[in-house]
């Protein structure tokens, strides 16, 4: 049976895929900031879908903790087939100039840093089996920046560059590494950017159908499950009602 890693568990796309995985029979490694989400998505994992679940609550920015969540697994876990880099978020919607210095630090933290921090203890056990495939949530705002965007963009960009750089430094371990880039996502994702002002953010998603959670989590589990010859390199997966970053059709 494979195993699976999911940063980022707790909510919107890293929940979706945790539990898809699970339907399609991966045991599934869950790992957020939050105790009581873990908690209650194992249940949901163990009853409905009878897989296993190893829930690991830590904050990705902190090497430390990602050293010993991660670098210590019990023996019966210690096999990881995949891992998938969700963890991540924007915050605050300002121009440069106005840019809160603690919003650009927990994004470059969580979305550059925290990504490094799990993919290095990560791939050093994949390249000690010999096997692996890394998939890295990256977004349409990893290739094209949008007004007032500027961190976040910054921050998907660097995803769009490290996705590249693994495949290339894991070419001769056999691990894959696929980038997967979802546009727009109805989840958490918009109520964190707009730090919990409900009605700014729907604003993003009126007038048109969003991709959701399960959308991305079909992506994935299409990903990982190809032969072993072949690799996806870079998937973008926009709503029918969206062309790019700049180009939205609302009705
Ligand atoms: P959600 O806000 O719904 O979920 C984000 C997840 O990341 C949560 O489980 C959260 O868990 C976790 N997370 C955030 N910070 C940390 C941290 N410091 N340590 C550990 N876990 C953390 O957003 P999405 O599901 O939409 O986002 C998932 C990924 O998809 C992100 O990388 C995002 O950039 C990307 N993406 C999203 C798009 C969208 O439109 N929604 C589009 C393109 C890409 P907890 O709070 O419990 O720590
Ligand atoms: C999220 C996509 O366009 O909402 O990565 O920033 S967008």
């Amino acid at each position: 049976m494979k195993t699976a890693i999911v940063t980022g568990a707790t909510a919107g796309i890293g929940k979706a895929t945790a539990v898809m995985l699970a339907q399609n029979g991966f045991r599934v490694i869950i790992t957020g900031r939050r105790q009581e989400k873990l908690d209650s998505l194992k249940h949901e994992i163990k009853s409905l879908h009878k897989q296993k679940v190893l829930p690991l609550c830590f904050d990705i920015r902190n090497f430390s903790e990602v050293e010993s969540a991660l670098g210590k697994l019990p023996a019966e876990w210690s096999k990881i087939d995949v891992l998938v880099n969700n963890a991540g978020l924007a915050v605050g919607v300002n121009p440069i100039q106005d840019g809160v210095i603690d919003d650009w630090e927990r994004m470059i933290d969580t979305n550059i840093k925290g990504l490094l921090y799990v993919t290095k203890i990560v791939s050093r056990r994949m390249i000690e089996q010999g096997s692996g495939h890394i998939v890295n949530i990256g977004s349409t705002a990893g290739t094209q920046v949008y007004e007032n965007g500027n961190v976040y963009c910054a921050t998907k960009h660097a995803v769009h560059a490290l996705s590249q750089g693994m495949r290339i430094d894991l070419l001769k371990h056999g691990i894959k590494v696929t980038e997967v880039r979802p546009g727009l996502a109805e989840t958490e994702f918009s109520v964190v950017r707009f730090k919990g002002d409900i009605e700014s953010a729907k604003k993003p998603y009126m007038g048109l159908i969003p991709l959701s959670g399960d959308d991305i989590a079909d992506v994935i589990l299409f990903a990982i499950t190809r032969p072993s010859h072949v690799n996806l390199n870079d998937i973008e997966v926009t709503p029918t009602a969206q062309a790019s970053s700049y180009y939205v059709f609302r009705k």
